[in-house]
């Protein structure tokens, strides 16, 4: 598929995925949404691709839904049409780990999918928040669900019933971010976090990712004997005697994701 609304890059073993309406603050429309879903099951499937880094421009990782787009929709359209649920279900069946790296305006829909990676690193200039309220709506992706889980009630409710924007320093303290950096260091910093992951092994990395998820799902007594399940699985790989074999021998291991 070619795409037009976002930029698609693979580079030692990191796919770069860029937002690209610039004229919209990266205003997540029908095409955006699609080809975002295209690209990201192509980063599943591509053998070459151990890491995806989600990110937008400077000025916006992605300003919201396209207003102009929903504006004159009718209830009996989004319901039946499903608006953006394919895509979003494409987009969580990812198994290999995604980082959002987040400079300006992330904001209803684009909060939500910074929030559907797995972990966001913010520029300082970053500013997060679910202002749906002010269109006379709320959030539909996951900001009242994963933004709860991520900074907690009160926040969740400040944000989601007021409208307000946290910036970043706010963002990292509730737990939103994992870290702030100034914003040319954005990209190196988030790149850098990729290739560290897509050194190991792959079968560790997407274990993890599903183990951590599961934390959201299921009660902490089950959510324990599935990630000790994991565990004991993954000695059944060459990746574990190889991980273990270079640490004793003092040497950099070498995964091959076997
Ligand atoms: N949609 C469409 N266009 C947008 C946009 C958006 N969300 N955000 C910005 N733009 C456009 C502006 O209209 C403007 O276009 P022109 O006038 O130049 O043609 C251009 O981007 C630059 O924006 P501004 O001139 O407003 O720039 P400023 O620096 O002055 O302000 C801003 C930046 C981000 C504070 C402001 O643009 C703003 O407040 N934007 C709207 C933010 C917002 O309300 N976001 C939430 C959108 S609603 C669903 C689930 C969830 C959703 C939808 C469906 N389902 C399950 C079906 C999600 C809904 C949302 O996200």
């Amino acid at each position: 598929m070619a795409y037009e609304t976002i930029i698609v890059e693979v580079e030692d073993h990191i796919a770069k995925v860029t937002l690209n309406r610039p004229d919209a603050l990266n205003a997540i429309n029908d095409q955006l949404m699609t080809e975002l879903a295209d690209a990201m099951a192509a980063a599943q499937t591509d053998s070459k691709v151990r890491c995806i880094v989600l990110t937008g421009s400077e000025k916006a990782f992605a300003a919201g839904a396209d207003i102009a787009m929903m504006k004159d929709k009718t209830y009996v359209e989004v319901f039946t049409e499903d608006l953006f649920g394919p895509e979003i279900d494409a987009i969580n069946r990812v198994r290999k780990p995604i980082i959002a790296a987040v400079s300006g305006y992330a904001l209803g829909g684009g909060c939500e999918l910074a929030m559907m990676c797995d972990f966001i690193i913010a520029s300082e200039t970053a500013k997060f928040g679910q202002p749906e309220v002010n269109l006379g709506v709320m959030a539909g992706i996951g900001g009242t669900q994963r933004l709860t889980k991520a900074v907690g009630k009160a926040k969740a409710m400040d944000m989601n019933l007021t409208g307000r924007f946290m910036d970043a320093a706010e963002a990292e303290r509730s737990g939103l971010v994992s870290r702030v950096v100034p914003p040319k260091k954005l990209m190196e910093e988030a790149m850098g976090a990729a290739h560290k992951i897509a050194e190991k092994s792959m079968i560790s990395t997407m274990a993890i990712k599903e183990a951590v998820n599961k934390s959201f799902e299921v009660p902490l007594r089950e959510g324990l004997v599935f990630e000790r399940r994991v565990f004991h699985s993954l000695f059944a790989t060459e990746d574990q005697k190889e991980g273990m074999e270079a640490f004793l021998e003092k040497r950099t291991a070498q995964f091959r994701d076997k």
